[in-house]
């Protein structure tokens, strides 16, 4: 299906539509108890590949700060797993860049100071930008000086003239979050000192579709990235992708890019773009049995709780996140399925999943409630949580993992 869309990145016309999941509600717009009676908005979600540019993207733009001001009750460090993904790319930037204290750190979409800190306990100026209110006032309170503003060239310009240049920026899972793309990029191009480095990490748009991450795709998530895309994007503003690292257990498979003024580019990026044009990554052709793929991955799941739920068993879910909403929304499962869905932050205790309205928990709920079957809607941290509620299977609690493909562990 062709559309009237341009390009966020080139502003190519050709968009092709290959997925649409329906009318979503925003991923984490959690309800009160008392919301529950009220219309939720609901934005239809249509993903589409840009030929000319390879970059894909949602249609819908529902604005930022309806997503990430209002609504935006994530935070980084509850998961251990990925505290030491940080961790350890914060003390592996602070010994290859030789970081100090005339140094500067800035991280785009900074969170509650999740990596920042790491840089700051080693002596490191940090400074960190995230507009959601939430998550940079535990940043604040955790030590990192946060700049509580959507980042874009107008902030870079302030910063500058402030007398900022940074040495590193980071940007972690955000440059997927903001409609305005060149802006962003071009931003960053500004705050950049002339040696700097610039890392940015994405989920791999390759393994969303080899994998049927169709939950991933969600409102906040304006694109969806490969190396091509990437490439592409910013040449545009005089910035290098020179080197990649691939991270497969990372939010289904993520990337590191690292972007720098000089073009240095290392065999590692050569393979991933000579890899990306043989399998046709920016192609339309690659896009086009995914809607089918993810339809099979629904009938499936919806059939198999169903079955067990006839069959007397009890239901629930764990991770209360942002994919989960997408998850639970397409396939239609809701409170009739699973009585309930448990999640370490705090924050989301005692409140509903959008759209469906199943209610949010503390993981002690397996234990004391001790549903016969928990589906694992976090299945990125699988592996984390297995381990952390072994107590639960250790009791005859059996877990069901949706994707890649649906699996009763
Ligand atoms: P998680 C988020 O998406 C939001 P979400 C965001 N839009 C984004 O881009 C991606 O991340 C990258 C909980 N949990 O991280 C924490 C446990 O309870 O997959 C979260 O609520 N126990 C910025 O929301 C949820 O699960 C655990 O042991 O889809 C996971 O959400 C662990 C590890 C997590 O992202
Ligand atoms: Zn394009």
């Amino acid at each position: 299906m062709s559309t009237e869309a341009t390009c966020r990145s080139c502003g190519g016309t050709a968009l092709e539509v290959f997925l649409s999941l329906g009318k979503m509600p925003l991923p984490d717009a959690f309800l009160t108890e008392e919301a529950r009676s009220e219309p939720e908005p609901r934005y239809p979600l249509d993903v589409a590949v840009c030929p000319e540019c390879a970059l894909v993207q949602i249609l819908e733009e529902v604005p930022p700060e309806k997503l990430f001001v209002e609504n935006y009750l994530y935070f980084s460090s509850f998961s251990d797993a990925l505290l030491r993904h940080a961790r350890d790319h914060a003390m592996g930037l602070v010994e290859s860049r030789r970081l100090g204290a005339g140094s500067l750190v800035v991280e785009l979409a900074s969170n509650d100071g999740y990596l920042l800190k790491n840089f700051a306990s080693a002596g490191v100026p940090v400074l960190g930008i995230d507009p959601a209110p939430e998550p940079a006032r535990a940043a604040e309170a955790a030590g990192v000086p946060t700049l509580r503003e959507f980042f874009g060239t107008d902030l870079a310009r302030r910063l500058v003239a402030e007398g900022k240049r940074a040495d590193v920026i980071v940007a972690n899972n955000v440059m997927a979050h903001v409609p305005d793309l060149n802006g962003f990029v071009a931003g960053m191009a500004v705050l950049l000192a002339d040696d700097g480095l610039i890392t940015v990490e994405n989920p791999y748009v390759r393994d969303l579709v080899d994998h049927g991450e169709f939950d991933t795709i969600y409102h906040e998530h304006f694109c969806y990235f490969s190396c091509t895309s990437v490439d592409t994007l910013v040449r545009r503003h005089g910035l290098f992708l020179n080197h990649v690292e691939y991270f497969p257990d990372l939010h289904g498979g993520t990337l590191r890019w690292h972007i720098a003024k000089r073009e240095e580019p290392t065999d590692a990026v050569r393979g991933y773009l000579a890899e990306e044009r043989r399998r046709g990554v920016g192609r339309p052709a690659f896009y086009r049995d995914f809607a089918a793929r993810v339809e099979g991955i629904r009938d499936e799941l919806v059939a198999l709780l169903r079955g067990l739920k006839d069959g007397g068993a009890r239901l629930a879910g764990y991770g209360a996140a942002a994919k989960a909403t997408i998850l639970l929304n397409y396939t239609g499962i809701g409170s009739d399925l699973l009585d309930f869905i448990v999640d370490r932050n705090v924050h989301k205790h005692g409140l509903y999943m959008p759209g469906v309205h199943v209610p949010i928990t503390g993981p002690e709920a397996l234990a004391e409630r001790r549903p016969d079957y928990t589906v694992i809607l976090a299945w990125n941290f699988r592996r984390e949580i297995v381990h952390q509620q072994a107590a639960y299977a250790e009791q005859g609690g059996r877990w069901i993992v949706p994707i890649p493909s649906v699996e009763v562990v």
